[in-house]
């Protein structure tokens, strides 16, 4: 089924897939709706990236799904390419070293949201435990509503990039892809999955969900990033 996320979800889940909503981003990314074709060699690199526009609320955008997965339920594969692979429930994650980090959101839909404060277990130190292989150079991150985005090794292993369970001070909500979502703030906010339960590393590139119709591959808000062409 071409129009349904490649992985099965494995949780009972609220809601279903939106196919009005998908197609509406894909015909965007055709469009190149909110394209600015300002670059940051022609606009000063100040906080906002060209075609933004700041937010104070936090505004919830997925699929349609909402993964029924709690602290109980919610584990943890990271694999592929890696020497040590893991396989965490709540507890293990706890007790890794916590690592909190500032960052602002921009969601290619043309919103960003400055100063949040996330907490978690960072990717570097996910990294050194798993030991990524000599081959290894991309990521898929697979989450419990069936979504999938993909980044390279070296952005995944960026400062500022977290597991996070945390958004100032408090869990993060499951509208928010609590208990544990991804976040890569350098990359526009489809990048950061929510409620992941998969680290999946590769040799090679595999699309995800969002890169597969229509939407840039590597994804920098600075460089509008926003579509493939
Ligand atoms: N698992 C999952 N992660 C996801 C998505 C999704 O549909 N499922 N949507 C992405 C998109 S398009 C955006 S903009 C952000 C939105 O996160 P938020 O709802 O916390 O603002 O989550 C990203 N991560
Ligand atoms: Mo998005």
């Amino acid at each position: 089924m071409a129009d349904t996320p490649d992985d099965a979800p494995d949780l009972e889940q609220d809601g279903a897939i939106r196919p009005k909503l998908i197609a509406t981003k894909e015909q965007w990314a055709r469009d190149g709706r909110g394209l600015t074709g300002a670059s940051s060699e022609t606009t000063p690199r100040d906080r906002l990236p060209p075609g933004q526009r700041l937010v104070e609320d936090w505004p919830v955008l997925d699929l349609g799904i909402t993964p029924k997965v709690s602290a109980d339920n919610w584990s943890l594969a990271v694999d592929g390419l890696v020497e040590q692979p893991l396989s965490w429930r709540w507890a293990d994650l706890q007790a890794q070293p916590q690592t909190t980090a500032q960052s602002d959101i921009h969601c290619v839909t043309t919103w960003s949201r400055y100063d949040n404060q996330w907490r978690g277990v960072s990717a570097r130190d996910l990294l050194a435990l798993a030991r990524p292989r000599p081959e290894a150079r991309f990521v898929v991150f697979h989450s419990f509503d069936g979504y999938t985005t993909n980044v390279a090794l070296a952005d995944f292993a960026e400062d500022g990039v977290l597991l996070a369970t945390h958004w100032q001070g408090q869990p993060i909500s499951l509208d928010h892809g609590g208990p544990v979502r991804i976040v890569l703030p350098k990359l526009y906010f489809w990048k950061s999955a929510k409620w992941v339960k998969r680290v999946e590393l590769l040799a090679d590139d595999h699309p995800g969900f969002w890169e597969v119709r229509g939407y840039h591959n590597h994804a920098d808000p600075w460089t509008e990033e926003r579509y493939s062409d």
